[in-house]
């Protein structure tokens, strides 16, 4: 049996799942899981399938950058068919799964940075992307993918040295990869069914929320607003105060803190 098999094996045995991961297509090297999950939901995969590699070539962050995925870190594609008034939830789903996942398994304690970081001791430990397909009203399919440093010394990659960190850097030792995985899967499936059924998400994404009560830079493309992370609502867009006290709700943008 190849190690690639061993790895799929135990995740399958592990996973506590009803429908996230029960199909799983998991891959030694890829260039990006974004890409054979696209690829597989317009093909028709199952609600719950999910792609995994030990290690990207290409991985994807958002708005065209890039996402380091050496050996060590998890890198996972889960196609999902919400209802379109539960779409915005994904990213909150995806980032509170993580945040629970990591607590569960390493014992660490993560924080969100809106909207879609997901940090430990101010520094990124995963990353979050979701891609969708609407036909018509309905959402044909959406696609979370994941990235997390789980095994992985971000000192040794220049391009994150500065600003990443691993499960494994913080803790001083490994971590079984498969029993992140299928915690994060358990953690999602859950998340998800309550999203489904018009849960507030938001409340609880909040409470992890590292950016509000800051002041902070919010830049959309070329444009940049600042002023107080207020607070986040039920879409989990953000809500700033300016300066001059009047409110502008931010729906995405890259955030840089500038007074705590
Ligand atoms: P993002 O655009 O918010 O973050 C990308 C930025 O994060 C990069 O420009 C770089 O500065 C930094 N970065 C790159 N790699 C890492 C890393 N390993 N750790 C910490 N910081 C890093 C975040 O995009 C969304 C990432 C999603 C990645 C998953 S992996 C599975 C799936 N497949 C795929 O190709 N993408 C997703």
């Amino acid at each position: 049996m190849s190690n690639c098999q061993n790895i799929e094996s135990s995740l399958r045995s592990q996973l506590n799942t009803e429908f996230i991961g029960r199909q799983l297509h998991y891959y030694p090297s890829l260039t990006s899981t974004m890409e054979v999950a696209k690829k597989i939901a317009r093909e028709g995969a199952a609600e719950g399938t999910v792609v995994i590699a030990d290690e990207q070539t290409s991985g994807r962050g958002r708005l065209g950058r890039a996402w380091l995925s050496p050996k060590g870190s998890l890198a996972m594609s889960i196609i999902l068919q919400p209802s379109l008034n539960s779409l915005p939830q994904l990213i909150m789903v995806a980032s509170l799964g993580a945040v629970r996942a990591i607590e569960q398994i390493a014992g660490l304690k993560a924080q969100i940075k809106w909207p879609n970081d997901v940090l430990i001791r101010g520094k990124k430990v995963c990353g979050i992307l979701i891609e969708s397909e609407l036909r018509g009203k309905r959402v044909n399919f959406a696609i979370i993918g994941i990235g997390m440093n789980v095994n992985l010394n971000p000192l040794a990659f220049p391009e994150i040295s500065i600003t990443a960190t691993s499960l494994s850097h913080e803790l001083g030792k490994e971590v079984s990869k498969t029993e992140l995985t299928s915690a994060l899967l358990s953690q999602l499936e859950q998340l998800y069914l309550e999203a489904q059924t018009g849960a507030p998400i938001y409340r609880q994404w909040q409470e992890h929320m590292e950016t509000l009560g800051k002041w902070i830079q919010v830049r959309v493309g070329k444009s940049a607003e600042q002023g107080k992370a207020e607070a986040i609502t039920e879409n989990g867009n953000l809500i700033l105060r300016r300066a001059d006290g009047s409110l502008a709700e931010i729906v995405v943008g890259d955030v840089t803190v500038i007074k705590n």
